[in-house]
């Protein structure tokens, strides 16, 4: 789904624009994420960690897929067409495939799994993803047969669903060990995360049914990096928010073990 057909100005900018912002963002915070990593204690700060990665390996994809639009168009008599320079579906698989394995053991090591079960979720979890990943771009690169983006797409969405089974349904009970405020926080963060994913899935599906509009491109682009944002930056605020919940918990319970001895000490 390559085939670029003029944009008139608003349709180029909005993208333009919005491709920036998203670069200053996601710069901004991983920023953020890697000076916020010093304020939780080092189980969690693993999790924080990554999602400075995460977020700083999207502002340079968005780096490069911003640089491909301002090369795919060019102004002529106040339309922008397109200069034959392809505009480069890669970079945004290429980025998924690092992010969302990344993501997900950034979610799963932020809670208190075993270490061997947790070493099993998040093989079976960055096998899952990278699987998603790669079907949906060859089913991407189908570019006139729509059957096969189809039903690569579908293929898709099978690990797509287990993933969202494993953090329902396994990590449902992981959670019964934490706190209530841990398990609002997550419960959040789930959403937050489904919210965010189900926009892929749903945008990839759109020139399925014919929806050849010139406006296609700049939606598909809108609705990716505002699911990119969500996913990424909302996500990690929610992991932080957790990582700083369980820091604040377990120095509690840290002091409440420390004050047994002295008291009878004192006795
Ligand atoms: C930061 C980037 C994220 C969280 C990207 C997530 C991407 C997906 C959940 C993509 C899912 C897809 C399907 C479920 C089927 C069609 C092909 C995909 C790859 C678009």
């Amino acid at each position: 789904m390559n085939d670029l057909m003029p944009l008139n100005p608003d349709q180029y900018s909005l993208v333009m624009n919005v491709l920036n912002l998203s670069i200053a963002l996601f710069g901004g915070f991983s920023l953020l994420f890697i000076l916020l990593r010093r304020t939780v204690a080092h189980n969690y700060s693993i999790s924080v960690a990554m999602m400075a990665a995460v977020t700083a390996m999207a502002a340079y994809h968005y780096f490069r897929i911003y640089s491909n639009w301002l090369a795919a168009y060019q102004l002529q008599g106040g339309t922008y067409l397109p200069t034959g320079i392809p505009f480069n579906y890669a970079y945004r698989y290429a980025d998924w495939l690092g992010t969302v394995p990344l993501l997900l053991t950034a979610i799963m090591l932020v809670l208190d799994i075993g270490r061997q079960k947790s070493a099993s979720l998040v093989s079976r979890m960055v096998v899952s993803a990278a699987l998603m990943i790669g079907l949906g771009y060859v089913g991407e690169v189908q570019r006139v047969d729509m059957l096969a983006r189809g039903l690569y797409g579908l293929a898709a969405t099978v690990p797509f669903l287990y993933i969202l089974y494993v953090l329902w349904r396994e990590l449902g009970q992981v959670l019964l060990f934490e706190s209530g405020r841990v398990r609002e926080l997550f419960s959040t963060l789930r959403l937050v995360l489904l919210g965010s994913w189900v926009f892929y899935p749903v945008v990839y599906a759109l020139p399925i049914f014919g929806l050849s509009h010139a406006g296609l491109i700049p939606l598909i682009q809108v609705c990716n990096s505002t699911a990119d944002l969500l996913a990424k930056v909302g996500v990690g605020l929610l992991l932080y928010t957790i990582a700083r919940e369980k820091t604040e918990e377990d120095l509690l319970a840290e002091r409440d073990r420390s004050q047994v001895p002295v008291r009878i000490a004192a006795d």
